[in-house]
C-alpha cells in the first residue's frame, strides 16, 4: 500500500450530454427536461416551460455543438493528456420518448463513435446514465420519477447501453447528484433530478421527493446488479453532490443542526453504498408520517445492488445555523445558510474552500469505506480573450491547484483512496444552474455567448497548459 496518487490515476475532465452536445433533435433525439429550460442569469432562476415555446431561448438546444465537434474536442483532451473523460449518455437519444421498446439506432451509433474516438487516444470513458436529462415524455406522461413504472424504462435504457458498450465502457455512474433534491422546495433541483415539475410551495413536494428518490435508488441498485451480470468487470458508482455543512458557530444547536443536515443530505449515499436506509431516516419517515411505497422486494434489491465506488462533485462547503422555528432540527434550506467569514467566494457567490475537499474525502472514506472518485470540481468564472486570442485564467489555475493539493493531502496524509479526478466543464459549456455560457469552467474556451451567438471556435486557455503539466507529472508539479 502506498500513500500517493496511483500510477493509473484517472486524470481527466467531466461534462454532461445536455450541457454540450446540442443537436437536440438530430438523428431522432427526443426532447428531455433540459430542452424546456430557458436561460437564467446570476441570481435569476431558469424557467421550466410547458413544452418548447417558440418565443423562448433554450441554451441546451445547441449548446456548444459537441455533437459535431467531438473529434476535435477529444483530440484537445488527448493533447492535455487526459486518461479519462466523464460524460453522460443522453437518454432521449437512445429512447426518444423514454417508454418505447426499440432503441434509436442513430443515437446508439453516436456513442459508439464517441467512445471509439476516446479509445483512439487511450482515454477511458466514464459514463453517467442519468445526468439531469430524463426524456420529456416521461415527465408529461408519468409525472417523472413519482411513477414506479419509470424504474422499468430506466432499466431498459441502462441494460441497452450496458450491452451495447460492454467492451468500450468500464466505469459507470447511475444518477448524477441524486441528493440535490434534498432541497425539495427548489423547482430546478426537483426537475433535474427527478423530472418533477412542481410549484415551489407544493405541499406534497417533500413526500414526492422521498418517493421519487426511492424509485431512483431502486433503479440504481438494479442497474448495478444487471451491469455486473452483463460485465463483471464493470465499476458502477453513485454520484453525490458533496458540500459539507459546517456549523456557523460552536453553539451546540448550530453544531447539531449541521449534523442533522448532513444526515438529511447524504443518506442517499448510505443506501447506495451500504445497501439500506439508515436508521435516522427510518425514524424521520415514521415521525413525520412520510410513507413512501417501499416494498420488502425493494429492500432486497437495495442490499444486492451496492455501488463499487463513490463518485462525487465538490465545489464548495456550506455554513449553516440552527433556526429558532425548527426545534427538531429538520432539513433547512437556503434560509439557514450563513456567510463564512473565513472564505472568499466566486463571482457567482460560491464559497472557495479547498480544505473542504479534504474534509469531504475524509468524511466519505469514513462512512463508506469504498474508493472515491472526484468527478466534478472547478471554478465557474468569466474569461476575457486578449487581442492575441489568449485567456489568462490564473484564478482558475489557483482554484484547481489548491483543490488538487487538498486531494493529495487526503491521499498522502489521511490515507484516503481516490481513483480519479475529472474537473467539471473541461471545455466551456452551458451552466446547469443558470443556463449561461459566461459561467465558464473550461481549460478550453468556446466562442459562444449567453444569447447563443458566436463562432463556436475553441481556444486553449492558460489552464490548458497548466493541467497538461499536472497530468504529465501525475500531480507532482502543480
Ligand atoms: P453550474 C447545483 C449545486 C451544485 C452543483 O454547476 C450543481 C448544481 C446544479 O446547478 O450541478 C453540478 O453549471 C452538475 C453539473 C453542473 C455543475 O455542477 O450551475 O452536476 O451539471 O453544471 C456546475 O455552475
Amino acid at each position: 500500500m502506498t500513500y500517493s496518487i496511483p500510477k493509473d490515476f484517472l486524470w481527466g475532465g467531466a461534462v454532461a450530454a445536455h450541457q454540450l452536445e446540442g443537436a437536440w433533435q438530430t438523428d431522432g433525439k427526443g426532447p428531455s427536461i433540459a430542452d424546456v429550460m430557458t436561460a437564467g442569469a446570476n441570481g435569476v432562476p431558469r424557467q421550466i416551460t410547458d413544452g418548447v415555446k417558440p418565443d423562448k431561448f433554450y441554451p441546451n438546444h445547441e449548446a456548444i455543438d459537441f455533437y459535431h465537434h467531438y473529434k476535435d474536442d477529444i483530440k484537445l483532451f488527448a493533447e492535455m493528456g487526459f486518461k479519462s473523460f466523464r460524460t453522460s449518455i443522453a437518454w432521449a437519444r437512445i429512447f426518444p420518448q423514454g417508454d418505447e421498446e426499440q432503441p434509436n439506432e442513430a443515437g446508439l451509433k453516436f456513442y459508439d463513435d464517441l467512445f471509439a474516438e476516446c479509445h483512439k487516444y487511450g482515454i477511458e470513458p466514464i459514463i453517467t446514465l442519468a445526468h439531469f436529462e430524463i426524456p420529456y415524455n416521461l415527465v408529461k406522461k408519468y409525472g417523472g420519477w413519482r411513477d414506479r413504472r419509470v424504474i422499468d424504462f430506466f432499466i431498459h435504457f441502462a441494460t441497452t447501453v450496458f450491452k451495447r458498450y460492454k467492451e468500450q465502457v468500464k466505469y459507470w455512474m447511475t444518477f448524477n447528484e441524486i441528493n440535490n433534491q434534498t432541497d425539495y422546495k427548489e423547482q430546478f433541483l426537483m426537475a433535474t433530478d427527478s423530472g418533477l415539475v412542481l410549484e415551489p410551495d407544493d405541499p406534497e413536494s417533500e413526500a414526492l421527493m422521498y418517493q421519487a428518490a426511492h424509485y431512483e435508488l431502486v433503479a440504481s441498485a438494479l442497474a448495478v446488479k444487471i451491469g455486473h451480470e452483463i460485465n463483471p468487470e464493470f465499476k458502477i458508482g453513485c454520484m453525490l453532490n458533496v458540500s459539507p455543512l459546517y456549523p456557523a458557530t460552536c453553539k451546540p444547536e448550530d453544531t447539531f443542526q449541521s449534523l442533522k443536515a448532513m444526515q438529511r443530505r447524504y443518506w442517499f449515499g448510505d443506501v447506495q453504498a451500504l445497501g439500506h436506509y439508515p436508521r435516522h431516516m427510518e425514524a424521520f419517515f415514521q415521525d413525520n408520517g412520510l410513507r413512501s411505497d417501499i416494498t420488502a422486494e425493494d429492500r432486497v434489491v437495495l442490499k444486492e445492488g451496492t455501488v463499487d465506488y463513490i463518485g462525487f462533485s465538490y465545489y464548495n462547503s456550506t455554513t449553516i445555523a440552527a433556526q429558532e422555528n425548527n426545534p427538531e432540527f429538520h432539513f433547512v434550506g437556503p434560509e439557514a445558510i450563513q456567510e463564512n467569514p473565513y472564505l472568499t467566494t466566486s463571482d457567482w457567490g460560491w464559497p472557495i474552500d479547498p480544505l473542504g475537499l479534504r474534509y469531504s474525502l475524509n468524511w466519505l472514506a469514513d462512512h463508506y469505506h469504498k474508493p472515491l472518485m472526484i468527478v466534478e470540481n472547478g471554478l465557474g468564472a468569466k474569461d476575457e480573450v486578449t487581442a492575441e486570442g489568449k485567456i489568462h485564467d490564473d484564478y482558475r489555475i489557483s482554484y484547481l491547484k489548491a483543490h488538487i493539493q487538498a486531494m493529495k493531502d487526503a491521499i498522502e496524509k489521511d490515507g484516503v483512496s481516490v481513483i480519479g479526478y475529472t474537473p467539471w466543464g473541461c471545455i466551456d459549456l452551458v451552466s446547469a444552474g443558470t443556463g449561461q455560457m459566461s459561467k465558464r469552467y473550461g481549460f478550453i474556451y468556446v466562442n459562444r455567448d449567453d444569447e447563443g451567438n458566436g463562432s463556436n471556435k475553441r481556444l486553449k486557455k492558460d489552464s490548458f497548459y497548466w493541467y497538461q503539466k499536472v497530468i504529465a507529472t501525475n500531480g507532482e508539479d502543480l
